[in-house]
């Protein structure tokens, strides 16, 4: 039986991926209902923030009567009224016979009620299944609930001797194809895009979303100076949210260089730099509740010496640079400071098709 359960959970975790980008804040879900044979009858998932949730969807999608049948979900059902009402309600009503659940939903509104009211229903519920799938499925939004700060993940992608920019610091291709489109997949699944103006200023960037059928997410370049043209193809008006963080002693005089689709918002520094931990308050404060970073050696350095990064993907092509004048992806460390930087666990390691894609996260 837990091994057609852990089918039915994998099922609902693939519906849920559809929705990357599309739900936050809220957790990405996915439903299946099921006979007594296993054998799906409907299947639901959270499309969009503020709609239905995986559970209704799958319930109103039943070509039948639901009313005993089983129904595996990878978050325990909510019992609260939202935008929603609640699910719990709804499968009580419809007869449900059994629910089997992933993992527990951290929302301190649900928490454990969800599974209570169900059980106080007479329903069977069986919870835990594929939990640590589920909860790496719903990483973003745990850390959210749990810490009410952003997720944040550092992206690079360097030669096998970690460069990322030769001694010319004319930015180069270094990983495939393959690797690049791994990279766009990423951009559709996190809120913001993270710079510095010194990336904008040397590399020009578009921190677009080229993937098919995905969405770009909102750009953010920090420049405590005010020093990015806006004329960078960062600042390209083509309907996304650009945000650029800057030091709270500028003046307003230099905000207004930039068109008015730029958000301007001044921020307390720290050596000279933006204040990470300010700015990333002021950035879930305004609904971004996760980061990629993609930028250079000094804003790396800062956002694992605040202790800011909870995962770090590497695409590491098979070359090598070995000029000690080129640059790596991070730089900057007292040597004090390797043990801190040695606190990373290995969640995955892929070749793709000439590079190979390392996954770490930090255990803090
Ligand atoms: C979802 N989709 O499929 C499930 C959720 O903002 P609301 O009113 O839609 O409620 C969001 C909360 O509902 C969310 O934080 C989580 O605790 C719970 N379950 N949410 O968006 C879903 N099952
Ligand atoms: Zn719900």
């Amino acid at each position: 039986m837990q091994n057609q359960y852990k089918r039915l959970m994998r099922k609902c975790i693939t519906l849920a991926k559809k929705s990357y980008g599309r739900v936050s804040p809220n957790p990405l879900v996915g439903c299946v209902i099921f006979d007594d044979d296993f054998n799906i009858v409907s299947e639901g998932r959270h499309e969009k923030y503020g709609e239905n949730h995986a559970e209704r969807n799958a319930i109103l999608n039943a070509p039948c009567d639901v009313k005993g049948l089983s129904l595996v979900v990878n978050l325990e059902p909510c019992c609260h009224h939202g935008k929603t009402p609640p699910c719990a309600d709804l499968i009580i009503e419809k007869g449900i016979k059994k629910v089997v659940i992933g993992m527990v939903d951290p929302n301190p509104v649900v928490a454990g009620k969800g599974i209570e009211k169900l059980k106080k229903a007479g329903i069977d519920v069986v919870v835990g299944v594929l939990e640590d799938e589920c909860r790496e499925l719903n990483k973003i939004f745990i850390k959210n609930q749990v810490v009410k700060k952003p997720y944040i993940t550092i992206k690079t992608a360097t030669t096998l001797d970690g460069k990322i920019v030769g001694r010319t610091r004319k930015p180069e291709k270094i990983t495939d194809e393959v690797s690049r489109y791994e990279v766009q997949k990423l951009r559709n699944q996190y809120d913001a895009i993270l710079t510095s103006s010194k990336t904008v200023i040397n590399d020009n960037p578009y921190l677009t979303c080229r993937m098919k059928s995905g969405r770009n997410p909102i750009r953010v370049v920090l420049d405590t100076n005010l020093s990015t043209l806006a004329s960078s193809n960062v600042y390209n008006n083509d309907g996304t949210k650009v945000i650029i963080m800057t030091s709270d002693k500028i003046s307003n005089e230099k905000v207004k260089q930039y068109p008015e689709n730029i958000e301007v918002i001044k921020c307390g520094t720290k050596n000279n730099h933006i204040d990470l931990n300010c700015a990333m308050e002021i950035l879930y404060k305004k609904g971004i509740k996760s980061i990629l970073v993609e930028t250079g050696a000094i804003l790396n350095k800062s956002f694992i010496e605040e202790d800011l990064m909870d995962e770090l993907i590497q695409f590491i092509a098979p070359k090598v640079m070995g000029d000690d004048t080129a640059i790596n992806w991070v730089s900057g460390f007292d040597r004090e400071y390797i043990s801190k930087c040695n606190n990373l666990k290995i969640m995955s390691t892929k070749i793709l098709k000439k590079d190979i894609m390392i996954v770490c996260k930090s255990k803090n």
